[in-house]
């Protein structure tokens, strides 16, 4: 059921949220109704929705078909070479056309759109991170108006802005231009990853992708509330508000400021205002302010503050924002042998996990609540504390920011900037400065904006080899100086500067990776800064690099799998069922893909035959090179500071880095990642000739506990167990056990033993993990017999498994709706039981449980 729920139409959502939205702005008027749709130059209009895209309203007007399934994404390039056109008819009485301004807003049109009001052109888009607004009351009329948007093909206009300059700017191959085209993504300010990217389609959209409605105005209108966090103690929060103002006259009104619906004002004072915009700052102190904590550390207390303007008693105009009290500082100490990189909350020094976020479908309007929330959720369940909003998507909707206020999830921002140069264009810097400072002002309240990040991997680029024939097609110093020089433009000065400006409290990166802030060379640094690691992966290295690769941050790195096999049957059919078949290829966009999977696989796994136990292996492979990589940041702290891996989330249904599919099915990694991230953390290793246990604390108390060690063989069989006292260390990683591996083993073969090391407290169990001596290909693994039962728990289904052979990885499927288990792929260990729940809209028999595990996936 889940699964069609994530897939519902979201219209009906943002309906709803669009409807809350009009209530409490009373008179706003969101136009939504009767859009019709139309190529260009046709004479027949067809139904659409706003907000939507134009790929969404041919599939819908069955025009196309659906552009994930098989290769169908190939015959579509033709959209975005496009113009399209979108009409709808505003009927007005004369009552409501009274105001003295009516503004038409498009929160976002994708990307160049002409606006026309009863055939009077009133703006023109260029850009779709941007907000287009216009008082069309000089154009309206009582009775029928209508309301055209045209837009412009992008690929097209993209190709001719490419004419414009004597070189191509550089560009990564993430672009996936069609031979005899340019990589002309660079020149749009829209998604990069509209126009492909490793992990997604190429589906170059257009439409009325945000919210369209109409405010009308009177006399005053607040239009931007921003409270600012001057100062923060235990005692009181100094703050300031800063309200953005238009005024159609001049004179004093009063203004109000309260916090959480209070009848008595925190601010309450007269103001003058100018005819025209004004800027207002007012200044008020919360007494004992409770705190706005990341997810693992504390309560998401969240302030609601309201503004409102009145002339005398009457009030004209109010707003209303949330904002939690806390500080976030990124400190860089320099020294000896490393400089650091970390996150200070609220004064504590806090490990970041997370992972990298990228938008959750090509087709942007389908993200309805539920899969915001499914997302949101996930790392949450998962023990995050961290999301990367990466710089080839967007800037996330409202909703995402305020899930993630509400959950603890801090936002590491990029401004919308990824693998590619800007181009040196006057007129599209000035755009850059307006997305920026909307984008800034937009988001600045919201306490889960950490940082803000200029750009995804230009600055390791420069120079480098990578932009590839690009930078051959320089004419000579002086074009590609133009372009270093944009570079500089955009992120050492106008970003910067508009956070400086707009969000002083915010710490203001230049690009990731980088050793130090403003870098601009491609020197890649272990010791300093946040660092993108991918030798593992796109470099082929081992997968026990993780261990010794390890820098201050790691913003990123990754390792790909294919989803879950309820995600494939919606775009590929039976007879595709090979990873090497042409639409499993078409679903595979990394330029390493298969044969990186394959290559890893066989050194660590025997490669089955079957497809859906390859896919099951690769996913159990992915899963245990994430939990090694996470596993080792952890141990390191507090040197390294933060472990964010690529991708949680994917855009369509695909091999890639993500740790939960399209669909919203958790891959094995997402379940490893949990485990990993868990804030107590026991974590053994092999050092050479000897095992080590780590003891991973975030929590800001010690604790005091049992360490429990036994050696079993695969039939449950204790060969050696010990128990010690330790004493875990708040917040940091300690080594509390060592022994050498021959004692340890006592002449067991290697090949049938594991170590099961749990933390245990009163006989309660913190924290457990399993070491194994050998690759998985190497064990000795029996096909395991599992006894289980199922029982319902009113909303929920429980298993309790037990095995008398270890059943490594085990994978529990309960049908395709069950998307989600408390626990999934893990070690069975024999002997133990283990409890597992899960939600199915099915009535489900003890048959339908699957299982499968990697001592039979390649039998
Ligand atoms: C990173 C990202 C993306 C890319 C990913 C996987 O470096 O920044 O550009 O999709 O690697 O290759």
């Amino acid at each position: 059921m889940l699964i069609s729920t994530l897939k519902q139409n979201l219209f009906g959502v943002l309906l709803l949220l669009l409807l809350a939205f009009n209530a409490k702005a009373q008179q706003l008027m969101q136009l939504t109704d009767k859009w019709e749709f139309r190529k260009a130059g046709d004479s027949k209009w067809g139904a659409a929705t706003v907000p939507g895209t134009v790929h969404t309203d041919l599939l819908n007007t069955n025009q196309i078909q659906d552009p994930f399934y098989r290769t169908n994404e190939k015959d579509q390039q033709w959209i975005g070479k496009t113009d399209w056109e979108y009409k709808t008819t505003l009927s007005f009485d004369a009552n409501q056309l009274k105001s003295d301004k009516l503004y038409l807003v498009f929160e976002g049109l994708d990307t160049y759109a002409d606006v026309y009001v009863n055939d009077v052109k009133v703006l023109e888009a260029n850009n779709m991170f941007r907000q287009w607004k216009k008082d069309v009351k000089p154009q309206l009329k009582a009775g029928n108006n209508s309301l055209r948007v045209y837009f412009h093909a992008p690929v097209v206009k993209g190709e001719e802005l490419f004419k414009s300059l004597p070189f191509q700017v550089p560009a990564s191959d993430n672009d996936q231009a069609g031979p005899g085209e340019h990589k002309v993504s660079v020149f749009t300010r829209k998604a990069g990853y509209h126009y492909g990217w490793d992990w997604g389609p190429r589906l170059v959209t257009a439409g009325i992708w945000r919210p369209v409605y109409l405010v009308p105005m009177n006399v005053a209108r607040i239009q931007d509330l921003f409270i600012k966090q001057k100062q923060l103690t235990t005692e009181q929060a100094s703050l300031e508000a800063h309200l953005e103002v238009e005024s159609l006259t001049a004179g004093t009104k009063h203004l109000e400021v309260t916090v959480d619906g209070s009848a008595t004002p925190i601010y309450s004072q007269p103001v003058y205002l100018d005819k025209g915009m004004n800027n207002l700052v007012c200044s008020f102190t919360l007494p004992k302010p409770e705190l706005w904590w990341p997810n693992g550390y504390g309560a998401q207390k969240l302030y609601t503050f309201r503004a409102v303007l009145k002339d005398g008693s009457k009030a004209l105009t109010e707003k209303q924002v949330r904002r939690g009290m806390r500080t976030v500082e990124v400190i860089q100490e320099t020294g000896p042998k490393a400089n650091s990189f970390y996150f200070l909350v609220n004064g504590v020094k806090m490990f970041m996990k997370g992972a990298n976020y990228i938008p959750q479908d090509n087709f942007l309007p389908r993200v309805n609540k539920v899969r915001y929330e499914h997302v949101i959720n996930t790392a949450v369940a998962s023990n995050m504390n961290m999301l990367r909003v990466w710089g080839g998507g967007i800037y996330e909707n409202d909703l995402f920011y305020d899930l993630c206020d509400e959950k603890g999830i801090l936002i590491w921002q990029d401004f919308m900037f990824a693998c590619a140069m800007v181009p040196p264009l006057e007129n599209h810097m000035q755009n850059i400065y307006e997305e920026a400072v909307e984008n800034v002002k937009r988001l600045r309240n919201h306490p889960s904006i950490a940082m803000w990040c200029g750009n995804n991997e230009i600055a390791i680029y420069m120079g480098s080899n990578y932009w590839g024939n690009a930078k051959g097609a320089f004419r000579n110093r002086q074009d590609s100086m133009s372009v270093i020089n944009a570079y500089k433009e955009v992120f050492h000065s106008i970003l910067p500067a508009v956070v400086k400006g707009y969000d002083d409290e915010k710490f203001y990166w230049s690009s990731s990776p980088q050793p130090t802030n403003w870098s601009t060379t491609n020197r890649d640094s272990r010791t300093s800064g946040d660092v993108h690691y991918w030798e593992v992966w796109g470099g082929k290295k081992p997968i026990e690099l993780y261990l010794e690769n390890i820098g201050p941050f790691m913003s990123e790195y990754g390792f790909q799998s294919f989803p879950d096999m309820q995600t494939i049957k919606t775009f590929a059919t039976p007879q595709d069922y090979d990873i090497n078949s042409e639409i499993m290829k078409a679903h595979q966009r990394s330029y390493v893909g298969n044969g990186a999977i394959l290559q890893y696989m066989q050194a660590w796994y025997k490669v089955p035959k079957s497809f859906p136990n390859f896919l099951y292996t690769g996913q159990v492979l992915q899963a245990e090179a994430i939990k090694l990589a996470i596993e080792a940041h952890r141990r390191a702290k507090p040197y390294c500071m933060g472990s964010l891996y690529w991708q949680i989330d994917d855009c369509w249904p695909a091999a890639s880095w993500s740790s939960m599919d399209y669909n919203g099915f958790w891959k094995a990694q997402q379940y490893e990642s949990k485990r990993a991230f868990e804030p107590l953390l026991v974590s053994p290793i092999v050092k050479k000739d000897s095992v080590q246990v780590y003891v991973v604390s975030d929590q800001l108390k010690p604790v005091a506990a049992q360490l429990q060690i036994r050696l079993l063989d695969f039939s449950g069989k204790v060969l050696n167990e010990s128990k010690t006292s330790v004493n875990v260390s708040a917040n940091t990683s300690t080594n509390v056990y060592r022994v050498s591996v021959k004692t340890l083993l006592k002449g067991a073969n290697r090949n049938n033993v594991l170590l099961d090391v749990r933390l245990l407290s009163e006989n309660q169990e913190l924290a457990q993990n399993c070491l194994y001596f050998e690759n998985p290909k190497n064990l000795k693994l029996n096909k395991p017999a599992i006894n289980y039962t199922l029982t319902k728990d009113q909303d929920r289904y429980v298993l309790k498994l037990n095995s008398t052979q270890l059943a490594k990885n085990l994978r529990v499927s309960a049908g395709d709706d069950a998307i989600i288990f408390s626990d999934n792929y893990f070690d069975l260990i024999p002997g133990k039981e283990k409890s597992v729940t899960f939600q199915s809209s099915k009535a489900l028999k003890k048959s339908d449980i699957v299982f499968m595990s990697i001592n039979e996936a390649a039998l």
